[in-house]
């Protein structure tokens, strides 16, 4: 008889009984507590508020009301540069902060009972708005720098809006929390006196990993717009040496329609009090002036460049504007939310402004606006208005 072959049955581990199952899972160590939370919060909150402000001066900038249009500076010319970079960057920055932050509180999802009194409830519904807000925000931002919109609605009006939600659960979760913030802020809060030897290292290296991550998003993406690092500028969507002539494009002329355009038929019109009509010839044969400015894109990117061409405001006066006019640019573009730009008389009568014909030495190439294009003084990139046909006067 032959040994009988033994198979060993599979044995499963046994399964804990349901009612641990269902417990909320207990969390223990320092990394998920109250001073952890606070330090990765103030740099989240950080990050969070340069992005507001610098985001709230774009919106400004981009759609004054009309109080405000005539009250925006043309100056310093870098200034849209500086408060974009700013607001992308800290966005950016924001991601990993945001992460490092949802995963040091996750454990307070497991808080039972889930609603102790109605203000426990609102201050849970408010912590729920806050992180689908934060969330929602950091993410169509982030693909907004790639110029990818894959839902139904427009950009920029909820970008705005989502930021006051942001803003306000923010403001109202920090009051909330403030004597937990103010007990965890400085070095020698409660926390630390407690913390057991052997927990210290946890939490500094989790922020040390934090701070890794946020320095390498940084610094692989802030070339973009601070031109001296664009050497380490690996992840931004745009490097500002690659184009054209030197300057990232947005649009091209082929997907505005403009690159048919037949330049004998071109004319500059400028109406206004003393209307009139100038070829590219003619143009050319006016004064002609240089200028050192900076396309800063609302995405983030930038780049200066030298610019030549005539001075919006000899073009005005030509046409008999008054001093305070200002001024409506039309593209050839026939479709786009940038084809018509509006200009308030502070960027109109600034003798940077110009309407540009040369580019870092050349004629103006196709993309970059080609015959004619706008170049202005600390302004949105969106309002460098390329394939300019017609200058309005308005009083
Ligand atoms: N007519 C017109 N002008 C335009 C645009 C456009 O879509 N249409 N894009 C704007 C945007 S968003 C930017 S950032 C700058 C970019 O200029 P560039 O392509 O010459 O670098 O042009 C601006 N001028
Ligand atoms: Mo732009």
């Amino acid at each position: 008889m032959s040994p009988r072959l033994r198979i060993p049955r599979p044995s499963l581990p046994p399964l804990p009984p349901l009612s641990r199952l269902l417990a909320p899972p207990s969390f223990s160590g320092r990394l998920h507590d109250a001073r952890t939370a606070t330090s990765t919060g103030r740099w989240l909150g950080l990050a969070f508020a340069v992005c507001f402000v610098t985001g709230l001066i774009s919106h400004y900038l981009q759609r004054p009301p009309d109080w405000l249009a005539p009250l925006l500076p043309s100056r310093p010319v870098w200034g849209y540069r500086v408060t974009q970079g700013l607001h992308v960057a800290s966005g950016t920055a924001a991601v990993p902060l945001l992460f490092a932050k949802l995963w040091t509180v996750y454990p307070r999802l497991f808080v039972r009972p889930v609603v102790r009194s109605v203000p426990h409830a609102l201050e849970r519904l408010s912590i729920g708005v806050l992180v689908a807000a934060s969330v929602f925000q950091l993410f169509t931002g982030l693909l907004n720098t790639v110029q990818w919109y894959p839902w139904p609605f427009s950009f920029v009006p909820v970008h705005y809006a989502v930021a006051w939600l942001v803003t306000g659960a923010l403001v109202l979760h920090v009051a909330v929390k403030w004597p937990d913030i103010r007990l965890h802020w400085g070095r020698r809060s409660p926390g630390t006196l407690e913390l057991p030897a052997a927990d210290a290292p946890d939490r500094r290296s989790l922020l040390a990993a934090v701070g890794l991550a946020v320095g390498a998003v940084t610094v692989t993406t802030v070339g973009q717009s601070l031109t001296p690092l664009r050497r380490l500028d690996l992840l931004a969507p745009r490097h500002p040496d690659h184009g054209a002539q030197g300057l990232p494009v947005n649009r091209t002329a082929a997907a505005a329609g403009t690159a048919s355009v037949a330049v004998r038929d071109w004319r500059l019109s400028v109406v206004g009090p003393r209307p009139y009509e100038l070829t590219l010839d003619a143009l050319r044969t006016l004064p002609q002036y240089e200028v050192e400015l900076p396309i800063a894109c609302v995405e983030g990117w930038s780049r200066s460049a030298r610019w030549t061409g005539v001075r919006v405001m000899d073009l005005l006066e030509r046409a008999d504007a008054p001093p305070g006019a200002w001024v409506r640019v039309v593209s050839l573009e026939r479709r786009g939310a940038y084809k018509v730009m509006e200009m308030g008389r502070t960027y109109a009568r600034d003798p940077l402004t110009l309407l540009a014909l040369r580019l870092n030495g050349q004629v103006l190439s196709p993309d970059h606006g080609f015959p004619a294009r706008i170049i202005a003084p600390n302004r949105p990139g969106v309002w460098q208005t390329k394939w300019v046909t017609r200058l309005e006067v308005m009083v």
